[in-house]
């Protein structure tokens, strides 16, 4: 029985078309930059939104129709929902899924029936993945939806729960490893604390780490090779959480020897609850080679909560493509970590969330590519800093020199030179030039 009836392969059909169910931008095999927009872009449908979010808000529960789900807690009715995914997954033709082991399969009442059920709807999964050719860019363990995860999983002040989560991500690394998952994500859940008073900041840090050691270990032992990513959140739930940014990640990383094995998973409305721009997390992330891929939405900035919301502001895609085409994004991809309006409550409104911010991102692909092509930015901050390519530049750059030896100079010349404009509002210009285009 099909899930989605009223829905046929979405097709691109180009910017003039008026059809609600087309693309007008993401055309999969256009090349761009030397790439196809699905080589570049990646799309992946995340599981737990899509097909686990029940529209619920902390005033009301939820709202969603889904005729495929039972609502029951079954094996069974996880499978029928495995499969409805993957309808949407192929007409909407996104090439991959992303999923915590939670959303997938019903929890049991000990760890070893909670394993056999996710056994049981990985098969299916794989079956899915066989059939449509959709992968599974990623897998996670959901470590903070249970009452055991209260304070914390790696970060717990209790042992026991420590040694149930190292459990968990050993199961959840070897089904991802199994349905050919290309990454692993940590997303630190509880990993953070409510009130110092009561908690040993430097303990529970050790202890993340010791976690996360462990997890590379496991990863050697049965052959995992898929990327492993952290992926910064600066509050909600806990209102300091550890991973707070990508500089609080990449110090904890380096601080405890593991920078070789993890990278970062940037997402959009992390970024501003963290205080910072999209761009920005992704340039702090990829200057120290740690860009690993993304997780694509948007928040409210008047609503102070992780809204979860589809991005379709072409300034944002562009900015964000714009450093991913800097970097690469590739084993990461460009993950829909958002949800629909809990009005938005109908099957259809998936398909017009998904189309929507596939266009924006495809669109912001190809200003970001022209922009680049034509070294519009780029050109403009070579100049800027053009001071800094004579020799006096040279040698402080390459440390033969010395405050002793600048001062002499500066004694001798009286004043630095007058500086140039940053001509910020001419580039804000230029840059809406290419989304003219
Ligand atoms: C929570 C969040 C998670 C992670 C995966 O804010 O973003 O969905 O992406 O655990
Ligand atoms: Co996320």
């Amino acid at each position: 029985m099909s899930a989605f009836p009223e829905v046929s392969k979405i097709k691109y059909e180009g910017p003039d078309s008026d059809n609600p169910l087309a693309f007008r931008w993401y055309n999969p095999d256009e090349v761009v930059a030397g790439k196809t927009m699905k080589e570049h872009l990646r799309f992946t449908v995340t599981y737990w939104h899509t097909f686990r979010g029940t529209g619920s808000d902390p005033f009301g529960g939820g709202t969603m129709q889904r005729p495929w789900d039972d609502g029951s807690e079954s094996v069974e009715n996880a499978c029928n929902r495995a499969r409805a995914a993957f309808e949407f997954f192929e007409k909407l033709d996104a090439p991959f899924y992303a999923f915590h082991d939670r959303d997938v399969a019903p929890e049991g009442s000990t760890l070893k029936e909670t394993n056999a059920n996710l056994d049981a709807v990985a098969k299916v999964l794989g079956e899915e993945q066989q059939r449509t050719g959709v992968k599974l860019l990623w897998g996670t363990a959901n470590m903070f939806s249970n009452p055991r995860f209260m304070h914390g999983a790696a970060t717990t002040c209790n042992v026991e729960v420590f040694a149930y989560a190292a459990a968990q991500v050993k199961k959840a690394l070897e089904v991802t490893k199994e349905l050919g998952g290309e990454n692993y994500v940590f997303w630190g859940g509880r990993e953070g604390y409510q009130c110092l008073y009561n908690t040993d900041m430097k303990r529970e840090l050790d202890h993340l780490a010791r976690f996360f050691h462990m997890a590379v270990d496991y990863a050697k032992e049965i052959g995992f090779t898929g990327q492993f990513l952290i992926e910064p959140k600066p509050k909600e739930p806990t209102k300091h959480q550890y991973d707070s940014d990508a500089a609080a990640c990449l110090n904890f990383l380096r601080a405890y020897d593991l920078t070789d094995h993890f990278k970062l998973n940037i997402e959009t409305n992390h970024a501003t609850l963290a205080g910072h721009e999209m761009m920005h997390e992704l340039e702090y992330a990829g200057m120290q080679d740690a860009l690993g891929s993304i997780d694509a939405n948007t928040g409210d900035l008047l609503l102070g909560w992780d809204t979860d919301q589809f991005a379709t502001n072409y300034y944002l895609t562009t900015q964000t493509m714009l450093v991913l085409l800097k970097y690469g994004l590739a084993p990461g991809g460009v993950n829909f970590d958002a949800k629909v309006r809990r009005e938005s409550f109908e099957p259809i409104d998936l398909f017009y969330a998904h189309i929507g911010s596939m266009d924006a991102f495809a669109r912001g692909l190809k200003a970001a590519a022209n922009i680049i092509e034509e070294g519009a930015l780029s050109k403009r901050v070579d100049q800027r800093y053009s001071s800094w390519d004579g020799e006096l530049g040279k040698k402080i750059e390459s440390g033969k020199t010395s405050f002793s030896e600048l001062e002499t100079l500066m004694l001798e010349k009286g004043d630095a030179s007058p500086n140039t404009s940053g001509r910020q509002e001419l580039l804000e210009n230029i840059f809406n030039r290419y989304l003219d285009k």
